[in-house]
């Protein structure tokens, strides 16, 4: 495990200067996770906040070679690249000893809902490559519209609180659940405010041979409507609250990386978003009610799966 001096001490491959929002989750998870390997990267991202705010042209914040592809198929796009790099390798245009690592980057509606398909089948062809989902929980970079990750009661352009909705009514789709159906040799969930966790996470994945995927929350201060110097506390409160547990599956073994000795209730996550500001009115509280027993049912479902093949 690389120590907060040896990361710092490594080159920065993620230039500053881009447009993402001050307070964003997305650039601390991306400079992580491009110093958790030794070897070279090639990276492919969906169209969303972060390709729209490293690449504004003529500049570009990637120094590492780059692809921006469509928002459906990041993970097509690495999976092409991969192959090509291995066809490389078998005509002897690349040395056989030359180590390259692939990394796929998209948003939650670019892998959660867009994405899915491209996603599943890069997992299934079993190429070689890290897939990480930045997962801020909407369309941001449209205009903040649900996505299947947005959490219930969450007040979005298309699941506006009103006179007919009190914001989204449905749960967030458990994407990382649906990963692991693949059978693929490591899955996590992580968050950018624990970075001792979240680099060691992307360090074993970058290091095996095959599919990986990093699901990681990323606060958000335009969408939330919170303030950008909270965002690594909210990401916090999101793990202690357990609505974001820490836990990774490696070779089918399930293990949950943090309990938190006393856990949060979910209030504490929400009332720090002004997206929830209407889950606080008194005839909202059965929200509240229904969002921490399906917070609880899911807590317990993961803790009797802790250290047992999933
Ligand atoms: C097939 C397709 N549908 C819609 C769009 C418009 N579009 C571009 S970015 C974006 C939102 C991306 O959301 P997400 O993947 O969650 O990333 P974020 O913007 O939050 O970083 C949408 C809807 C598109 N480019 N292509
Ligand atoms: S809209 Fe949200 S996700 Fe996009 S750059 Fe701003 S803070 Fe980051």
């Amino acid at each position: 495990m690389a120590t907060l001096k040896e990361l710092t001490g490594k080159k920065e491959l993620f230039a500053g200067g881009h447009r993402l929002c001050s307070g964003c989750g997305i650039p601390p998870i991306v400079r992580l996770i491009l110093r958790s390997t030794e070897h070279p990267i090639v990276a492919s991202t969906a169209t969303g906040c972060l390709e729209v705010g490293t690449s504004i042209y003529p500049y570009t914040s990637w120094r590492i070679p780059w692809i921006h592809s469509a928002f459906e198929n990041t993970a097509a796009t690495i999976s092409g690249i991969e192959t090509a790099y291995r066809a490389l390798k078998k005509r002897g245009r690349l040395p056989a000893d030359k180590e390259i690592k692939f990394v796929a980057f998209g948003g939650d509606g670019g892998t959660y809902d867009i994405g899915l398909q491209a996603l599943s089948g890069a997992l299934e062809r079993r190429h070689s490559f890290l897939y990480v989902c930045y997962d801020n929980g909407a369309y941001m970079n449209t205009g903040i519209q649900r996505s299947s990750s947005t959490p219930f009661g969450a007040n979005t352009t298309t699941s506006p609180v009103g006179e007919v909705i009190p914001g989204k009514q449905e749960f967030r789709k458990d994407l990382t659940k649906i990963v692991i159906a693949h059978n693929v040799p490591y899955a996590a969930q992580a968050s950018p405010h624990n970075w001792k966790d979240l680099n060691n996470k992307a360090q074993k994945a970058l290091a095996i041979n095959g599919p990986t995927f990093l699901n990681i929350i990323s606060p958000c201060p335009l969408g939330w409507y919170t303030k950008p110097e909270e965002s690594i506390e909210i990401a916090k409160v999101a793990v202690d609250t357990c609505f974001w547990p820490l836990y990774e599956v490696e070779n089918s073994i399930l293990k949950v990386n943090y309990k938190p000795k006393e856990k949060r209730a979910i209030e504490d996550w929400l009332k720090m978003q002004g997206r929830f500001k209407h889950l606080f009115l008194p005839n909202n509280k059965w929200m509240i009610d229904k969002f921490q027993e399906y917070i609880n049912k899911e807590w317990e479902r993961l803790l009797m799966l802790d250290g047992k093949q999933v």
